[in-house]
């Protein structure tokens, strides 16, 4: 059993000691934890950094949808399969700003605007700067996931007053072949280095339940943990099933203590993170969702649709949330 891990975590740009590196191992031990051992670890770290009875409630919306280039094999979005979605082009602004106040007034707080690119073209980039100044006026945050970026584009969309960009690993390195060929881990890490470097706050996470293994999961976290600061933001998306892509013949859903335990153990390594419990609630219970907050889950995506598949009904995450005694934009 190990002990309860006692590190400093500071950034390692300030003057401050070097933050931790995880091993593999430790977080394969803290996984590994009795159950409730790892639960009174994650809640400790979990009360000493955030509100334990607050969530964060954002909004997604698809603003360009379908055809993509990049052959994700989870993705109903990749032009290399036939899922059967009808592909847009990107929506006007008005359009989205229009969706945009209908969340806020629905109980979001932010709103994350995705487009299915490999990268954006820069008169591309001129809309969606727009888009993010647009919707920041109404006094949301901002979120955009676009594909790879360079280090202009990243900075452009920053002086637009982009809050967060989102872009995942998706998965452990030693998986990610086997789930995206088009491009490599080190491109996605590159982005996210050009998104840091134009000060902008990194939203960054993974997939979990398309057939890797738990050590592919904890490899995943450790990897993000590792990263030169950690994600603000960290993602943990359960699979949702989409009919066509390779994902479908490799799915297999996770235990739910094993996602829990993930939960539980994203909290330890990555102590000031916001842990999203996003796509895949739809498949989880009212009793699961409750053990991975209590695990340390601090943000959902609320709305009927993700970008194209389906998430919790509004009324039923009110619902829950009230029944915890959670706070969140939704009350
Ligand atoms: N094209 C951009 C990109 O890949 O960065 C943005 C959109 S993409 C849909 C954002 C993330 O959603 C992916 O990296 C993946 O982690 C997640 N995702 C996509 N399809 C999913 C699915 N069927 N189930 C769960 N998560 C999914
Ligand atoms: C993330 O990690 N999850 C969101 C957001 N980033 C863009 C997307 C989930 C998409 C689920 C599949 C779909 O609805 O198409
Ligand atoms: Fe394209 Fe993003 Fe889907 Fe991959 S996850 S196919 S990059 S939209």
């Amino acid at each position: 059993m190990v002990d309860v891990v006692e590190i400093e975590r500071t950034d390692s740009r300030s003057s401050a000691p070097p933050r931790k590196t995880w091993e593999r191992a430790e977080a394969e031990a803290l996984y590994n934890l009795p159950f409730a051992d790892l639960m009174f670890q994650a809640q400790g770290i979990h009360r000493a950094n955030f509100n334990p009875n607050h969530v964060e409630t954002a909004s997604l919306l698809s603003i360009k949808t379908g055809g993509c280039p990049e052959d994700c094999g989870y993705c109903s979005q990749s032009a290399h399969y036939d899922t059967g979605l009808k592909a847009t082009r990107l929506m006007p602004r008005d359009e989205v700003v229009a969706v945009a106040q209908r969340a806020k007034d629905a109980g979001a707080s932010r709103f994350c605007m995705a487009a299915a690119w490999r990268s954006p073209k820069d008169r591309d980039l001129d809309q969606v700067c727009d888009m993010v100044s647009a919707v920041k006026r109404l006094g949301m945050e901002t979120c955009v996931t676009l594909g790879m970026l360079t280090p202009k584009q990243a900075e452009r969309l920053s002086d637009a007053g982009l809050d967060f960009y989102n872009h995942n690993v998706d998965t452990s390195p030693e998986f990610y072949d086997k789930i995206i060929t088009t491009r490599t881990l080190q491109d996605r890490i590159d982005t996210l280095a050009h998104v840091r470097d134009a000060g902008i706050k990194v939203c960054c996470g993974g997939i979990i339940g398309m057939g890797e293994m738990v050590e592919d999961r904890l490899g995943m976290l450790v990897l993000l943990a590792n990263l030169p600061s950690p994600p603000e933001s960290v993602p943990i998306n359960l699979w949702n099933e989409v009919k066509g892509v390779p994902v479908n013949e490799t799915a297999e859903r996770p235990d739910p203590i094993a996602l829990a335990r993930l939960v539980a153990t994203a909290r330890i390594l990555m102590p000031n993170s916001v842990v999203r419990l996003s796509a895949g609630r739809q498949y989880m219970t009212d009793e699961l969702q409750a053990l991975c907050f209590l695990a340390g889950a601090n943000s959902i995506f609320i709305g009927d649709v993700l970008l194209t598949t389906k998430n919790p009904q509004r009324d039923r995450d009110a619902d829950l949330l009230d029944r915890l005694g959670i706070t969140s934009r939704l009350a």
